[in-house]
């Protein structure tokens, strides 16, 4: 059975590329951080499903341990690596830029220098972000267009970005970077706006909280399905040569209108709800990110299938059966109430 690698396993992307590699027929392997809680939640559903079989595997491991990812890429020598670690919230990484930027770029180049001298045939994905272009102008964005990073996250992704290609250039490694746009689901962190977003519609319509505080509620994003997505970095390193990649829908929306949107679906007003708070509001926004998907919609024959507005109803669908469970409980005794608004940034 093939083998992957995949860093950064326990969060949203590496739950759907888990399921995807899974059901492709790959042994995987995640790296997973220690911690004093159990953080592998998103992916205990692998860990019980493919216990028997050794098709799903979890190793103690951090980007910034190179002595760890070392050990692990000799004894595994996969078929692929997708890097997909990071301190991925944007936000956060104001509040803590030594960490973000270390593991956004040392981290990197431990997992490059590992490949270089252990197997250089072993294939590697960086997970590269749309945020590397600063959405200062509402333009669509391409493979050349150029990068002007407004915080320490997209600081530290352009330099994995330019690493990566720095390797598939100086030792003709197949390294290639992905330039996602955002991708939500279900399975989103609950800091980040749209997840916020259905987090707190599912709860307002059970009853569980009144308000939701935003930040700037004129930012544009170019919006898909993080389902769909995965299957773009799987294209991606299957393409005949490496090389950098925008996944994007190519539409982009206000968190204006995904919140609208989002409350309709209950049949509520959102401005009845949503209150801002100058809290949310960054040191640098990124005000309009809008991708143009062309290259990898030809190359790749990789489109983005799910429509804004099933992602939406997707998201704010799930998270009314949470708020619904979060009810029962709590109505029982089995839980304490939460602060009214349970997320953070
Ligand atoms: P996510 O849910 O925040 O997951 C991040 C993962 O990185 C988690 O598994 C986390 O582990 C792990 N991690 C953090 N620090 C680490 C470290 N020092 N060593 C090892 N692992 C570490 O992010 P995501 O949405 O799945 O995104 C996946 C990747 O794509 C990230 O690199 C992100 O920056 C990038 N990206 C995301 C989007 C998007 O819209 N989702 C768009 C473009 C690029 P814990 O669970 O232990 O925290
Ligand atoms: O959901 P967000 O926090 O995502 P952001 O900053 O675009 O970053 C995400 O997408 C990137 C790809 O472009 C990834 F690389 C990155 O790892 C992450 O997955 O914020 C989206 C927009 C921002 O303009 C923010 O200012 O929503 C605005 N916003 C308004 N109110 C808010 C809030 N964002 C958050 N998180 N929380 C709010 O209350």
């Amino acid at each position: 059975m093939k083998k992957i690698l995949i860093t950064g396993i326990t969060g949203q992307d590496g739950y759907y590329l888990s399921k995807l590699l899974l059901d492709k027929g790959y042994e995987v392997h995640g790296t997973v951080r220690r911690s004093s809680s159990i953080n592998t939640e998103r992916i205990d559903g692998f860990l019980s499903e493919y216990k028997s079989s050794g098709q799903f595997n979890l190793h103690y491991s951090d980007l910034l341990d190179s002595s760890s990812l070392n050990n692990l890429i000799s004894t595994l020598e996969p078929e692929k690596i997708f890097n997909l670690a990071a301190q991925s919230h944007v936000a956060v990484s104001f509040k803590i830029p030594e960490f973000t930027i270390k593991v956004g770029t040392i981290g990197t180049l431990n997992i490059l220098e590992a490949i270089k001298n252990i197997n250089k045939d072993i294939k590697f994905y960086q997970a590269s972000s749309s945020e590397m272009y600063g959405g200062k102008f509402e333009e669509k964005l391409n493979e050349d267009s150029r990068f002007d990073p407004k915080s320490p996250y997209a600081a530290a992704k352009v330099f994995s970005h330019d690493i990566t290609k720095v390797y598939r250039e100086s030792y003709g490694m197949f390294c290639s970077s992905g330039i996602l746009f955002n991708h939500e689901s279900p399975y989103r962190g609950e800091t980040f706006v749209t997840r916020k977003i259905s987090r707190a519609v599912g709860r307002i319509h059970m009853g569980l909280q009144s308000k939701l505080t935003l930040g700037n509620l004129n930012a544009k994003r170019d919006w898909g399905f993080a389902g769909d997505y995965v299957d773009g970095m799987y294209k991606i390193l299957d393409y005949s040569e490496p090389d950098d990649w925008v996944i994007a829908t190519g539409s982009a929306h206000s968190v204006e209108n995904f919140a609208k949107k989002a409350f309709n679906l209950i049949d509520k007003n959102y401005e009845d709800y949503v209150e801002t708070s100058e809290r949310y509001i960054r040191p640098n926004e990124v005000n309009y990110l809008l991708g143009d998907p062309s290259k990898a919609n030809k190359l790749l024959d990789w489109k983005s299938s799910t429509s804004f507005d099933d992602l939406i109803k997707l998201m704010v669908e799930s998270d009314i059966q949470i708020a619904t469970k979060e009810k029962m409980l709590l109505d029982n005794g089995l839980i304490k109430p939460t602060w009214e608004n349970p997320v953070v940034n």
